[in-house]
């Protein structure tokens, strides 16, 4: 159990949403980096940390994502990225942000939840790795004690202003455990991805993500990965959810800022579901500790490295492991009163 190495304290083996060498077809993919005015004002879109009606409302805080057929997957990106058939997804909601920390301690304060980095001490945080020394593959990566959902950076932080930021060090059990308690459950690859696509062209979403005017579009990576991070997003670490605009369905931050899980085990390539059957994968495979696939990129992704920051990018990621660049949002069958 490559989880339970780690939270020993080794970090090989580690499945972290990030690669380290890019394919060829994907850095040409990928626009060149522009030089744009870093943001002056970030707008994030009113968003306090919970939802109106939250707690009340079965659908608070989410959008309506419509039927449809398509492709999940991309030629152009890396290997476990190839197309494997077409997929129908059933009408389904899905929160309009990520899960924010104050949701969370909302979850927390009516169940007494406690999550696993709590129970087993740490989770794994970035750390930007000094620059005189030669760089460690993954080096930039700390098991660090006393680090969870509340103490995102370790023990010497906390949530202060942070109540409206994605809720992070969270595995697949406690993300779980938030859905279940609001009746809904977590998105597969499928349904993630086709709310991703907001109705739009696919081919958008497999490249850097800057609108029309060079302005940075989600909260990514810009400069040279991990040492140099020029900000011009307005966002070196997480930001608050709603940053950004929304795609065609009113959803914000499927691209970037933090990685989001899905229920989907992760098996290298994309296997064919069978058209309208994508839970067949999901019911073959029921154990809790299997990586799973998460989707979208984070604030760590850069044109120089991962290069995830898109709708088909995905990336295996152990089951019990937190880490302060993954979290996660709910789906709620289209059936659901
Ligand atoms: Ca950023
Ligand atoms: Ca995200």
């Amino acid at each position: 159990m490559t989880g339970g190495y780690l939270k020993t304290g080794g970090l090989a083996g580690l499945s972290l949403a990030i690669g380290f060498s890019l394919s060829m077809s994907v850095m040409s993919s990928v626009q060149p980096t522009q030089t744009v005015t870093p943001r002056s004002a970030i707008s994030c879109g009113g968003f306090d940390g919970l939802p109106e009606g939250f707690g009340k409302d079965l659908h608070a805080g989410m959008e309506r994502i419509p039927t449809g057929v398509f492709t999940p997957g991309t030629h152009s990106g890396y290997p476990d990225e190839q197309p494997a058939g077409a997929v129908q997804v059933d009408a389904f909601w899905i929160d309009r942000t990520e899960v924010t920390n104050a949701q969370f301690a909302a979850f927390v304060s009516a169940t007494g939840y406690v999550t696993e980095a709590e129970r087993d001490g740490g989770a794994v945080v970035f750390r930007a790795p000094p620059q005189d020394k030669p760089l460690e593959y993954n080096g930039w990566w700390h098991y660090r004690k006393g680090a969870d959902w509340r103490h995102p950076e370790g023990p010497d932080s906390d949530l202060e202003g942070r109540k409206n930021h994605p809720v992070v060090n969270v595995t697949l059990a406690d993300a779980k455990a938030y859905a279940d308690w609001l009746g809904r459950t977590l998105p597969t690859e499928s349904q993630w991805e086709w709310a991703a696509l907001g109705g739009g062209d696919p081919e958008l979403l497999e490249r850097e993500p800057r609108d029309a005017d060079g302005q940075a579009s989600a909260n990514y990576w810009q400069g040279v990965f991990p040492f140099m991070n020029t900000e011009d997003d307005g966002f070196v670490s997480r930001a608050p959810v709603g940053c950004f605009p929304a795609n065609g369905y009113g959803l914000y931050d499927m691209i970037g800022n933090v990685w989001e899980w899905t229920i989907d085990p992760y098996r290298g390539p994309r296997q064919e579901h069978g058209l309208g059957q994508p839970e067949a994968l999901i019911a073959g495979a029921e154990q809790d500790l299997d990586p799973r696939v998460i989707k979208g990129g984070s604030f760590l992704c850069a044109t120089d490295f991962c290069v995830r920051y898109r709708a088909a990018a995905r990336h295996p990621q152990d089951a019990d492991l937190g880490v302060t660049h993954l979290g996660f949002r709910t789906v709620l069958a289209s059936t659901a009163n």
